[in-house]
């Protein structure tokens, strides 16, 4: 089973990066977009994952979310990854409590790799992405200049299975996780 662990967010946030996903499909020549239903925050990537691993990870990642707070976030800047075209990444970043963000990276991180998951090389950078392998035109502006300033309550992590099913990518949650009350 091909497996993430993710923040997932409210409609009125994934009502926004879709409008922001739209305005920057209507100035680039092509990319690729990802449907708005799988929109989400990855705490941290697991790939190929055997079915027995599943109950000592849960079991973990229960453990890692009652030792962290509910906190809030926001919507931060776009920015890109790889940015010679074609953009290999177009990205909405997060601010808000990203301390409390890092700390639930990091345990959740942890968690992974007492029971032998491999622990992330690179420093964790936190994004959503909203396109890849993006063709921009030429001399054109491609990212959005003003964004919404909605604040949104991180309160569960999730457990994500990715399939591909009909050609099309599917996310399925397997298990949430509750965060400590405020
Ligand atoms: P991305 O949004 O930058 O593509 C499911 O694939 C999620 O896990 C995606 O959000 C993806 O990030 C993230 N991810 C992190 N490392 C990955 C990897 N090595 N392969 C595929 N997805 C990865």
């Amino acid at each position: 089973m091909r497996l993430f662990i993710s923040v997932e967010f409210p409609a009125d946030i994934l009502a926004a990066l879709t409008e922001l996903q739209r305005e920057i499909r209507a100035k680039v020549e092509r990319g690729r977009f990802k449907r708005s239903e799988n929109f989400h925050l990855t705490l941290k990537f697991l790939g190929e994952t055997p079915h027995e691993t599943l109950d000592r990870l849960v079991e973990r990642l229960s453990e890692a979310a009652k030792g962290q707070q509910e906190f809030s976030l926001r919507l931060g800047q776009v920015g890109v990854f790889g940015a010679r075209p074609p953009i290999r990444v177009i990205w909405q970043g997060l601010a808000g409590d990203t301390e409390r963000l890092y700390s639930l990276q990091q345990a959740v991180e942890k968690a992974c790799s007492a029971i032998g998951f491999a622990s992330e090389k690179r420093p964790y950078s936190p994004h959503i992405t909203l396109a890849q392998d993006v063709t921009p035109l030429p001399g054109k502006p491609y990212l959005p200049q003003s964004l919404p300033d909605l604040p949104f309550s991180v309160r569960e992590f999730a457990l994500v299975l990715s399939e591909e099913r009909d050609r099309k990518r599917l996310y399925t949650t397997l298990h949430s996780f509750s965060l400590a009350q405020k």
